[in-house]
């Protein structure tokens, strides 16, 4: 009978967060692709364990240790995000650091106007708790239920209120990081105003674990708005969507919170697979935007704006049909319509993603080429434009053609259909991740796109962090 030996770091790993918070693949019972798969059940990794700290000193250990034993380590929250950036590979070496049981809001300071968080707290918990204190926490996106503000952070999420708000970025004030050498970063400052050197805070966002683990965060607060009026508008193309934009900007100020552009297909597919959720005037329309006012005064001021607005724009030909939400309950019904899209998109089948941004003023004339484009060179393609219009910001998602084998298609033509759509995304000064990062979906991709001197950058900020390159390797960097 051969022994099994005990394995070290699983020993150290396990004293520092206790046997019950280090999950492996020694134990057959224990189930670990939940934190192995990614959201898309597209890829999958094998961990060498699965490590819950429950708080810093413990993250800081764990670190230590797997430094000592050069063991790669892959920080990770909900695990909802969509370019393969929480996941181990499959060499069975490497820890996924799960960050959920650091879930506590630490404190809030409501003369500061902030609340500090630890990094595994879900999204949708500190917007109640921001709620409860009497404010407004205003990042959101589709996967608010479980995505962690920690993941929010490593990728620099973004979502539906950026165009008033700004992204996880702008929401973030001060950070507490484990170094990728065990060391922790006290930067919980909470300041508005610091000029002391370099801003190691805008570093650490958006690095998508490769530089260090966020174990909390200081994140502004706001105030509630008095009213929050959603409506809904059938427009004929692209050019009158960005026209209305523009309008709406103009007529509503600081209170356009919203503004989703969706186009028709990605809705026939909402309303295919989720029929109950009963797509409003989308059949005699090439696309629908949503459009939030939040306004300071009250509701009745909020729906007047509104529907000058609607008027002005539809004498213009931007608008054709338009409904404003009666209530609360009818404006969720909305909302949840347009974050139902990804998933009726996972109904259709395998599809190709691509989350890119494109100045405002160039959408529809990328759009209308790059679809012919795509038309030219994959007959069929079925294409599902949406996303943050507001922001420059769309989700050019491709599907196979009807009747086709999603999985068939993405292996014949993800790698064709993603250098055709980047390279029109550079053409157009944009960017090929415009919010859900880099990961490892599209690490061979950045170098062709992105700057050769901001990619030396980045290697040498990297390599000066974490130069055992244990920190998520092979994620953003190749
Ligand atoms: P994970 O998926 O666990 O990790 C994401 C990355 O962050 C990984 O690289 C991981 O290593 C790193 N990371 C996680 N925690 C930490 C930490 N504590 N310290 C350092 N690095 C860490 N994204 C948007 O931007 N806007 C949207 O509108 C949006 N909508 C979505 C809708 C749906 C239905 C889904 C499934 C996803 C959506 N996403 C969106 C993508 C995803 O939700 C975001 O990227 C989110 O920020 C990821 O958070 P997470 O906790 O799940 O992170
Ligand atoms: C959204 O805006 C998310 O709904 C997901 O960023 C986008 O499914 C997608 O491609
Ligand atoms: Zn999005």
């Amino acid at each position: 009978m051969t022994q099994v030996l005990p394995h070290p770091l699983l020993e150290q790993l396990r004293q520092i967060c206790g046997t019950a918070n280090v999950l492996t693949h020694e134990d057959p019972a224990t189930d670990l692709s939940p934190w192995e798969q990614d959201w898309r059940k597209r890829v999958s990794g094998r961990a060498l364990a699965v490590v819950r700290p429950g708080d810093t000193a413990q993250v800081a250990a764990v670190v230590k240790a797997c430094a000592a034993h050069q063991t790669p380590i892959v920080p990770q929250g909900g695990n909802t995000g969509l370019v393969v950036g929480g996941i181990p590979d499959n060499s069975g070496q490497q820890i996924v650091l799960s960050m959920t049981r650091m879930n506590a809001v630490r404190a809030i300071d409501p003369a500061n106007l902030t609340l500090t968080v630890e990094a595994g707290c879900v999204l949708q918990n500190l917007q109640t708790a921001a709620e409860q204190a009497g404010f407004l926490f205003p990042l959101s996106l589709g996967a608010e239920g479980s995505c962690t503000i920690g993941g929010n952070l490593g990728t620099n999420a973004g979502g539906t209120q950026v165009l008033r708000y700004g992204n996880a970025r702008e929401l973030c004030l001060g950070l507490e990081v484990v170094t990728a050498q065990g060391e922790v970063w006290h930067g919980l400052s909470g300041l508005r105003k610091d000029n002391t050197g370099y801003d190691l805070r805008h570093l650490m966002i958006g690095s998508e674990g490769t530089l260090g683990i966020i174990t909390a965060a200081t994140m502004k607060l706001y105030p509630q708005p008095a009213a929050q009026l959603t409506a809904w508008a059938a427009v004929p193309s692209m050019e009158a969507a960005v026209e209305l934009l523009g309008l709406a900007h103009q007529r509503l100020g600081p209170g356009l919170t919203g503004f989703e552009v969706m186009g028709q297909f990605a809705l026939s597919l909402v309303d295919k697979h989720f029929p109950h959720l009963r797509v409003p005037i989308w059949q005699d329309t090439p696309w629908c935007v949503l459009l939030e006012n939040s306004d300071s005064e009250s509701e009745q001021h909020a729906r007047g704006q509104f529907e000058a607005l609607l008027e002005t724009a539809m004498a213009q030909g931007w608008v054709s049909d338009a409904v404003v939400a009666e209530n609360l309950t009818q404006a969720k019904g909305l909302w949840h319509i347009r974050e139902s899209i990804t998933l009726a998109q996972v109904q259709e089948g395998q599809n190709i993603k691509h989350d890119i941004s494109i100045p405002v003023s160039q959408i529809a004339n990328f759009v209308k080429e790059t679809d012919a484009l795509l038309e030219r060179e994959v007959p069929g393609v079925r294409l599902v434009d949406f996303g943050h219009l507001g922001d420059g910001n769309l989700h050019y998602n491709v599907q196979a053609p009807e009747g086709s084998d999603g999985k068939d298609f993405v292996r014949a033509f993800e790698d064709k259909i993603n250098t055709l759509v980047f390279d029109q995304v550079k053409r157009f000064n944009g960017s090929i991740s415009a919010e859900h990062g880099v990961g490892a979906q599209k690490v061979n991709k950045l170098p062709h796109y992105k700057d050769p001197t901001a990619m030396a950058m980045m290697r040498a900020v990297k390599q000066a962090l974490d130069p055992h390159n244990i920190m998520n390797p092979g994620r953003v960097l190749a």
